[in-house]
């Protein structure tokens, strides 16, 4: 049996042999993933750890903070920031930057995070995830909000961590896009799939149902058809899911193939959607592509955006190829 792969001789063939990556990245990555790690046993221990329920206090988008949010924010914060491989962080959580300290040597990279995404499915023991992104720190002076302000075709590395019935870590440095399951009797990640693809055609549909009447007219349209099934436009059956954590809608779009909508709706209509660009829909939508998918904002594509704010919100279509394509075709 061939022997098994773990996420660190992963990254280090990515460096060696792919020269894909530089060593900095590679301990930077080995250092998210140890954060993962820690924060799959704290989702774990639940009511046991007395980590669930909410804290005092609210975030920089004004939603109330779980206690899960504040820790998974602290324990990415305090393994990233001593070890010299990143210049600065941000965070769904924080509303600046996080800066490396002085005493601490400032690295290359920048990363960011959304520490716990799905908040709402902590209490309820659903599955919900960490995602991250990175990004190179451009070359000049002291680092700034500014300097995390590129587009997602920027990102260097990006993934997330699912803390559901396994705990998974999927990755791509631009090369592809590779699952990593924790092997908790030996603390480690290994390489559970490699290459992964989403099928360019899909029966499956997830968005939130209960915002239809609020919707613009495309996205109407597309899940009006779907819902028509075998007798509508669309000539076969669709099937729905709805999980309200992005992270675990996104790994079964990896897995079985589907698309997934969080559309800009009447609500708020000042907000361009409820999910932000930089540290969920960037590394989420680079996955997806690597993947052979395709992600939109219904149109162009969400790499594509340049960003002005460091939280802004955008509006996310994204998973298999030929689906994303018609929900996008119907906005022009
Ligand atoms: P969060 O980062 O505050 O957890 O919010 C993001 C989450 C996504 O994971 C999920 O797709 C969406 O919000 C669910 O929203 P809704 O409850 O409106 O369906
Ligand atoms: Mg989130």
């Amino acid at each position: 049996m061939a022997s098994k792969v773990s996420l660190t001789r992963y990254l280090v063939e990515q460096q060696r042999v792919n020269g894909l990556i530089p060593a900095q990245l590679r301990l930077l990555l080995e250092v998210v993933a140890r954060s993962c790690k820690s924060i799959s046993q704290a989702v774990n221990k639940g009511a046991l750890g007395g980590v669930l329920g909410t804290a005092e206090s609210e975030n920089v988008q004004g939603e109330i903070q779980k206690k899960l949010d504040i820790i998974a924010n602290e324990v990415l914060i305090e393994a990233n920031e001593w070890g010299g491989n990143l210049a600065a962080m941000a965070s769904e959580e924080m509303e600046g930057i996080y800066v490396v300290p002085n005493r601490y040597p400032q690295g290359e990279y920048l990363l960011l995070f959304d520490p716990l995404d799905g908040s709402s499915n902590i209490d309820v023991n659903v599955s919900i995830g960490t995602i991250f992104s990175v990004l190179r720190k451009p070359e000049g002076s002291q680092v700034s909000e500014q300097d995390f302000l590129q587009a997602g075709s920027k990102q260097v590395a990006a993934g997330y961590c699912v803390y559901g019935p396994q705990t998974t870590l999927v990755l791509t440095v631009g090369n592809g896009v590779a699952m990593f399951t924790l092997d908790r009797e030996q603390g480690s990640f290994v390489l559970t799939q490699e290459n992964v693809q989403v099928p360019a055609d899909t029966q499956e549909f997830a968005i939130n149902m209960s915002n239809m009447r609020h919707w613009d007219a495309p996205i109407k349209r597309y899940v009006d058809e779907c819902l028509a099934g075998k007798e509508g436009p669309r000539g076969k059956d669709f099937n729905m899911r709805w999980i309200a954590s992005m992270v675990a809608d996104v790994h079964r779009i990896l897995t079985r193939g589907g698309i997934f909508m969080y559309p800009w709706d009447k609500r708020e209509p000042t907000k361009p959607g409820k999910l932000r660009l930089m540290y969920e829909a960037n590394p989420m939508g680079w996955l997806i592509e690597q993947a052979g998918g395709a992600a939109t904002n219904g149109k162009e594509r969400i790499l594509a955006i340049n960003p002005t704010q460091l939280h802004q919100r955008v509006s996310v279509i994204l998973g298999s190829k030929n689906e994303v394509e018609r929900v996008t075709g119907y906005h022009s």
